[in-house]
Order: structure tokens, then C-alpha cells, then sequence
């Protein structure tokens, strides 16, 4: 039977509402610094969400929207130097406390430190948001292994993060659980032979989950029950006990 001995978190939507107060509002003001009369709208950048990573959403977002845009350096030199502006916004807004962890992360860690279960983080953000939230919320000696942003070729819905991860941490896949946000997240996870749990968010609820082992509201409380939107949870809230009775169905 398989036995709990790992936790890899995705970053985005997972451990935190990064995005719409966060990422989005960077880039925005990105966009006012370079002098460009660009605004991604909550609704918008929605959109372009299905495109992971802050760089490749920009050069999607020239191509597709902006086609007729004449710069002198070339798309991605240009969606690279945007993406550095607008990290510079997206650490002031972390640290000014503007981005909130998600209900039960800290929780969940805690109790997952205690039961000695290894923990690792797989994101597509950069390192450096990485490194501040986890600096400001929580404590990078908990996480084994931070694999994020550009550490690997192609980013989600591509596997190579999560097999960053299971190479590093020399774990078997099948004693792993992965805590993800999205449709991306999920495909990717999936492909590298991990089960894996879905929180959902405004921006993710209505995508296709259909492959994931448990999709819930999110980690909950023992005082504020998630709702569970597919697949079975005895407890009102995702604890270890619960977890490795997921990772123990075959
Ligand atoms: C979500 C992403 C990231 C963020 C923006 O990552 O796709 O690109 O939207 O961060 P996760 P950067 O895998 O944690 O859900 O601008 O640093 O890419
Ligand atoms: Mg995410």
C-alpha cells in the first residue's frame, strides 16, 4: 500500500490568491511604467491565464492582441524586459501584505512537518515571488526542493516541473500527493504520475477536473468546513489523515 511521504505545492492560486490582486495588478502597473496605454481587466487576464508563466502571457498577449505593435527589440527580449518591471511591482505588492495565503495552507504544512512528510514546490511564478512568499507566509527550510519559473524548458501543462521535483526529492511518484490550482496544474501533475488534489478559485472553478483525485472549495479549517466539489473527504478539511487515505486508493 502506498505510503504518504511527500507534499508538492503549486504556488499560484494554491498556496495563495496570487494572481487577480497580485500578478495581474503588477503587470498593470508594469504597463504605466513603460508608458504603454495597456490594462488586463479582472476578466481579462482570466484569458490569458491559460497561458502559464508571466513571460510567455505577455508575448501571447502581443501576438494575439497585439500584432500591429512595432518595437524595436523583438518580442521576447520586449515581453522579458515588461516581465522584470513588472516582478519589481509584484514583490513591492507581496510585501506590503496586499496578497493573502489561502485557508489551511499554513495549517496543512504544519501538520505535515510534524508527521515528517517532505515537502517540495512546483510553480511556474519565478523564483524570486516564490522565495517572498514563502519568506513572508511561511519558511523556506520547510521545502526540500523550490522548483520554479525558468528552472526547467517548458513550463506547465507540461510535466517537467513535477519531474524536477521527483528526480531531486529520489521519492517514488506514487508516495507523493500534489495540492494544485488549475487545469494546467492538473495536466501536469497528472503526466508526471502524480494524484493529485485541486483547490479551486474564481479563476479556475469552472475548468475541467474531471482527472483529478479530490476537488474541494479549498484546505479548510476545523472551523471553516471546504466544500467538497468532486471525489470523497471524510473530514470537514484536508488533514494527513485524509491525505493518506487518498494516497493509499489505488
Ligand atoms: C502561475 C503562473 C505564473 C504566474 C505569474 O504559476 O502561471 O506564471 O501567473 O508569475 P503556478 P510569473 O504554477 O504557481 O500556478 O510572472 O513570475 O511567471
Ligand atoms: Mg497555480
Amino acid at each position: 500500500m502506498n505510503q504518504l511521504q511527500g507534499l508538492i505545492f503549486d504556488v499560484d492560486g494554491t498556496l495563495a490568491n496570487t494572481e487577480r490582486d497580485g500578478h495581474r495588478v503588477a503587470f498593470n502597473s508594469a504597463f504605466e511604467e513603460a508608458r504603454l496605454d495597456w490594462h488586463w481587466s479582472v476578466d481579462f487576464y482570466g484569458e490569458l491565464l491559460k497561458v502559464a508563466g508571466g513571460k510567455e502571457r505577455v508575448e501571447y498577449f502581443l501576438h494575439q492582441y497585439k500584432s500591429n505593435f512595432i518595437n524595436s527589440k523583438d518580442v521576447t527580449q520586449f515581453a522579458a524586459e515588461i516581465h522584470q518591471l513588472k516582478t519589481k511591482y509584484y514583490l513591492k505588492l507581496l510585501r506590503s501584505g496586499a496578497i493573502t495565503m489561502r485557508p489551511g495552507v499554513k495549517r496543512l504544512i504544519e501538520e505535515a512537518r510534524k508527521a515528517n512528510i517532505s515537502m517540495a514546490i512546483a510553480t511556474t511564478s519565478s523564483l524570486p515571488n516564490v522565495i517572498a512568499l514563502l519568506e513572508k507566509y511561511l519558511d523556506l527550510d520547510w521545502f526540500e526542493v523550490i522548483a520554479a519559473g525558468d528552472i526547467v524548458a517548458a513550463k506547465k501543462p507540461s510535466p517537467d516541473i513535477y519531474q524536477y521535483v521527483l528526480n531531486k526529492m529520489e521519492l517514488p511518484a506514487n508516495n507523493f500527493l500534489v495540492l494544485e490550482d488549475s487545469d494546467n496544474g492538473l495536466i501536469a501533475a497528472k503526466a508526471a504520475g502524480l494524484k493529485t488534489i485541486v483547490t479551486v478559485n474564481n479563476y479556475t472553478r469552472k475548468q475541467d477536473f474531471s482527472q483529478a483525485d479530490l476537488v474541494i472549495s479549498d484546505l479548510g479549517e476545523p472551523d471553516k468546513p471546504c466544500d467538497v466539489i468532486q471525489g470523497n473527504l471524510t473530514e470537514n478539511y484536508l488533514n494527513i489523515g485524509s491525505l493518506s487515505k487518498i494516497i493509499s486508493q489505488e
